[in-house]
């Protein structure tokens, strides 16, 4: 067809209004669904405290991921505290085990206004930040510090979810005299607040069940040879040597008690109680004997779904996990009761706390003292600790048929 100007101008007007009804649409309004309104959040945060780096770093980390565990369980139960959903946030921080260290991880917790604190790990950082959490009103739930100190300084902010030294030195003295036969102990310590105050209860408790003390010697937390005074200790031909301690000092101390054949059978705490320990000593862990707070994993009300879930997210249990993990649970529940998570809310309601954790029932006596705590005793066998009893505790667990195994 032959163009002219007149269909020309036709021919663009006609495209023109074309365009012009095709940006006209593009820019009309679409009738899209109406967002839906954010969910009222009640964030809520919890400092946790235990050394990160250095030698007990894998008890330190066994600590924060049972923690973890217990934000990521609240957090996918959508808890609601006064018509808001409640979100944990976990900030985890590194005291190196170090006293100085916990008491600025402490004031660092205080300014970022944290709800509370799970932690510290060790009696030596937990004692001096408990003093910081006192005088700023926050609650604050220990895990694993034995130290009786702590909780009996008259601070009301101050909580533990496992039996205290005093009850953990008292088995361990007794059992020295009675079915470890001992007549004669070497006590070594590494001047903790822990290693120091275990060993002082062990010793009240040893001669009360007629056990001589022969030797006494000391070290510290950070030592790896101890030769010199093992070879002090081999001259005294004590029957049993006990060490008040953590595992980074336990499995060498072992090892070398074979190397120079000291003889002597090995008992330790709670802080020797570890996978690590068994690991580390290898053959020199054999026979060496333990115990820790509270009743055997494999025991615990919710010990073996704990066990399974643990492992598949973070490995194998080293110590204290499940106890950081009941630690939040009972500042959930008490932020739960209160409908509220204003720090003194939480601390008038931690006093009520009668809670069936994974570890056990947990309620506080007056100085927040775990009620009824239990004390366990292990062997060291083919690698593994083998539970052989338990002392105490709320409810004590039928004695198992065969031995119950650590992890
Ligand atoms: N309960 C032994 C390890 C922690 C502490 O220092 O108390």
């Amino acid at each position: 067809m032959p163009i002219n100007a007149k269909t020309l101008s036709i021919a663009v007007a006609a495209a023109l209004i074309a365009v012009g009804c095709s940006k006209k649409e593009e820019a009309a309004p679409t009738a899209a669904a109406p967002a839906p309104a954010p969910e009222p959040m009640l964030v809520v945060k919890l400092g946790h405290s235990a050394p990160l780096t250095g030698p007990q770093s894998h008890i330190g980390k066994d600590n924060e991921n049972g923690a973890r565990m217990a934000v990521d369980d609240t957090n996918a139960a959508q808890v609601k505290i006064g018509g808001q959903t409640l979100k944990l946030v976990l900030q985890g921080e590194d005291d190196q085990a170090d006293p100085k260290q916990g008491i600025l991880v402490a004031q660092k917790f205080v300014d970022g206004k944290v709800n509370a604190v799970i932690g510290h790990l060790n009696s030596g950082t937990t004692i001096p930040a408990s003093k910081v959490y006192f005088d700023a009103g926050i609650p604050q739930v220990s895990p694993s510090a034995t130290n009786p100190t702590y909780t009996h300084q008259g601070f009301k902010t101050a909580f533990r979810v496992m039996a205290n030294d005093i009850q953990q030195g008292k088995v361990l003295g007794a059992y020295a005299g009675n079915q470890l036969a001992a007549k004669t102990v070497a006590v070594i310590d590494d001047k903790t607040a822990y290693g120091e105050g275990l060993a002082t209860e062990f010793k009240k408790a040893a001669v009360a069940a007629g056990v001589k003390v022969v030797a006494e010697e000391h070290t510290d937390d950070k030592a790896v040879d101890f030769k010199a005074i093992l070879t002090k200790i081999k001259g005294k031909k004590p029957d049993l040597i006990f060490y008040g301690g953590m595992d980074p000092q336990a499995a060498p101390m072992a090892m070398q008690m074979k190397q120079l054949g000291v003889s002597s059978k090995f008992l330790m705490g709670d802080g020797g109680c570890t996978t690590e320990f068994v690991k580390n000593a290898g053959e020199a862990a054999e026979g060496a004997y333990c115990s820790l707070p509270g009743i055997p994993y494999e025991a615990m009300p919710g010990g073996p779904a704990f066990i399974e879930r643990f492992k598949a997210k973070y490995g194998d249990i080293q110590l204290y996990a499940p106890y950081a993990y009941d630690a939040v649970m009972v500042v959930v529940e008490a932020i739960k009761r209160a409908q509220s998570a204003e720090p003194a809310k939480i601390l008038a309601e931690l006093p009520n706390t009668d809670y069936q954790g994974v570890t056990t029932n947990i309620m506080f006596d007056e100085n927040g003292d775990l009620k009824d705590g239990a004390i366990s005793l292990y062997i060291a066998k083919g690698g593994k600790w083998e539970a052989l009893e338990t002392v105490g505790g709320a409810a004590p667990p039928a004695a198992p048929s065969a031995p119950a195994q650590k992890m």
